[in-house]
């Protein structure tokens, strides 16, 4: 049988470690999808919609390094783009694969289905340039191996979404076999000179400070490249503190001896800024900040940084390109000198552990029960996705014992990420026990995707939190806007069941039938289990209140002009 367009995308999304593609069809993707089926090693996911189908590739992103969003023309591509946006954020290779008109249609002028009315098509390809590291479209048949191995490996090596366009008549058309995928993914090494340049001077600047902390961020893991096991060798070499920003929670062990807390500023957890703030030296592992992880700007270090990047090192006075981190960091454990003063020092400002007093059964449900009782399900086959709201708050708090995993979207923010994320990443991990925290006012964004953890049997549990409304947006700025219906969730999950489905909706409004609906749901194994927790409307922490005073602050910060 002939060998096509379609094929060749089957098999190098399957070389590059792709085992589930989400979808949702199109008629101008229908002959692609056919094609992507045939392939025995991947399975086709069909998702509700297509913003959840790009998130879900999202989440799946995650779990497994990289993933696959195929929709169609516009109506389908538009609603992923959001998805896209996210992976670009947050850096992850999503490939982004849309059907297109075909090929004659430009030619001849024609208008068409699923676009603007313009006999322009090339207008989402140009979108797709902004949101993605690298974006094509197949004119003919045989451009497709260079294009779609140009895109892929674009993405892989940036660690960012990838855009690929395949009119609807080339999906069958005739298409060489792929050579080796070692083409498409061997790995950048570091220039060998810029690398001991690098780690020498690094050594050298540290060696001259006395109170050096590290801070690690979110693109720590997204380096890859054992870029987290050598972070690990360079800390304990140093012997200094390790803070965490909170997007990168749980990607140096929370139970180590130098782990200070999570660094958020003023809602920072275990006094992590009373250190970080201290520093004569702070070496950043790749940090991201922005006006949330810096609280308005409020907690932005006022030392200068050493930034060490997925591809270069930059410190004061100095820059290196071409430096994989990974190989930066194992190379700099060796030369550092052991200055354990930032943790000498931490160890008299640490905050005395606080003790969490354990509600009684009757007792009305409060967010920090909820928080009690989730960290107690906390365990090394945990992972716990926060959504953004107080359950950032409330997850970043928690803590995490070895092999558990935090998983946030802090850099996007799209409310209605953690439930088609958190699908796409258990598919992938199975073996995990996946755990939701999330806002009702987030759930309702994409509340569909959970019929695809009924579909595909996934005992994902999520704790709805209900204090009906827009919580977080209440504390940045209030109106009526951050009212919203109240709905039945629990029911409304059990509708998901049809005739064949195993979900599970509960509702507690006591300490005690919380802890019953967790049973519930760590009893039910072959569906998903939804656990509305109806709490006060101002039963919000501390840290949230805090947070948003400062970012509302910096909202607010009227427009400087410039030569008035
Ligand atoms: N639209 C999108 C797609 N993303 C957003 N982040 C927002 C709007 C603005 N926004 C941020 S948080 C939020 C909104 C509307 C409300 C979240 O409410 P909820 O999930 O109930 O959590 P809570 O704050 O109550 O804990």
């Amino acid at each position: 049988t002939k060998y096509t367009v379609g094929d060749y995308l089957a098999e190098r999304l399957v070389q590059i470690g792709i085992r589930h593609h989400f979808v949702v069809p199109g008629d101008y993707n229908l002959v692609l999808l056919d094609k992507l089926q045939a392939n025995p090693n991947l399975t086709e996911v069909g998702c509700a919609n297509e913003l959840n189908c790009s998130l879900a590739a999202e989440g799946y992103a995650r779990a497994n390094g990289v993933s696959a969003c195929v929709v169609t023309f516009s109506v389908g591509a538009l609603s992923a783009f959001n998805g896209t946006g996210s992976a670009y954020a947050e850096n992850l290779p999503l490939i982004l694969i849309s059907g297109s008109p075909n090929t004659n249609d430009a030619s001849q002028f024609h208008l068409l289905h699923h676009t603007l009315g313009t006999t322009d098509y090339s207008y989402q390809l140009e979108m797709a340039k902004k949101i993605t590291c690298c974006a094509v479209a197949i004119a003919r048949a045989h451009e497709a191996p260079r294009l779609i191995d140009r895109a892929i490996r674009h993405a892989l090596l940036a660690r960012k979404p990838c855009y690929i366009e395949i009119p609807t008549n080339l999906s069958g058309a005739e298409c060489v076999r792929p050579g080796p995928i070692s083409a498409v993914t061997y790995p950048i090494t570091s220039d060998k000179a810029a690398l001991e340049a690098a780690a020498n001077c690094a050594a050298e600047y540290l060696s001259g400070k006395l109170k050096p902390v590290i801070l690690v961020g979110p693109k720590l893991r997204r380096a890859g490249d054992g870029a987290e096991e050598a972070l690990l060798k360079l800390a304990e070499a140093m012997g200094c503190a390790v803070a965490v920003q909170p997007a990168a929670k749980g990607m140096f062990p929370e139970d180590h001896k130098q782990f200070v807390g999570i660094f958020w500023g003023t809602v920072s957890t275990d006094a992590a800024d009373s250190i970080v703030h201290w520093a004569d030296a702070l070496l950043c592992v790749g940090t991201v900040f922005t006006d949330y992880s810096t609280v308005g700007w409020t907690a932005m270090p006022d030392i200068p940084l050493m930034a060490a990047e997925m591809d270069h090192v930059t410190f004061p006075g100095a820059h290196f390109s071409r430096v994989r981190l990974g190989e930066f960091l194992s190379h700099l454990a060796t030369q550092v000198k052991y200055n354990n003063s930032t943790m000498i020092e931490y160890n008299h400002l640490k905050p005395d552990p606080v003790l969490v007093h354990t509600a009684a059964p009757g007792d009305e449900l409060t967010r920090k029960e909820i928080s009690r009782q989730i960290q107690a399900l906390l365990g090394p086959k945990t992972t716990l996705f926060v959504e953004t709201g107080d359950s950032w708050f409330n997850g970043v708090q928690l803590k995490l014992p070895p092999g558990a995993q935090f998983e946030i979207e802090m850099a996007w923010g799209h409310i209605g990420w953690s439930i088609p994320a958190a699908f796409g990443y258990a598919l992938r991990h199975p073996d995990r026990k996946t755990i939701v925290m999330v806002g009702d006012g987030s759930f309702q964004v994409t509340a569909q995707e959970v019929s695809q953890m009924v579909r595909f049997n996934l005992p994902i549990t999520i704790v709805l939190i209900n204090n009906r409304g827009y919580t977080i947006e209440v504390e940045i700025h209030d109106g009526s806007y951050n009212k919203i219906k109240n709905w039945n969730y629990a029911l409304l999950v059990q509708a998901f069941n049809g005739e064949d489905g195993n979900a599970k909706g509960l509702s507690a409004k006591t300490a005690g039938e919380l802890q019953d609906a967790i049973k519930v749901a760590s009893e039910n194994t072959q569906g998903p289990t939804l656990i509305e927790c109806s709490i006060d409307q101002d039963d919000c922490s501390r840290e949230l209140i805090t947070w948003g005073h400062f970012v509302a602050a910096a909202n607010a910060r009227p427009p400087r002009l410039s030569g008035a």
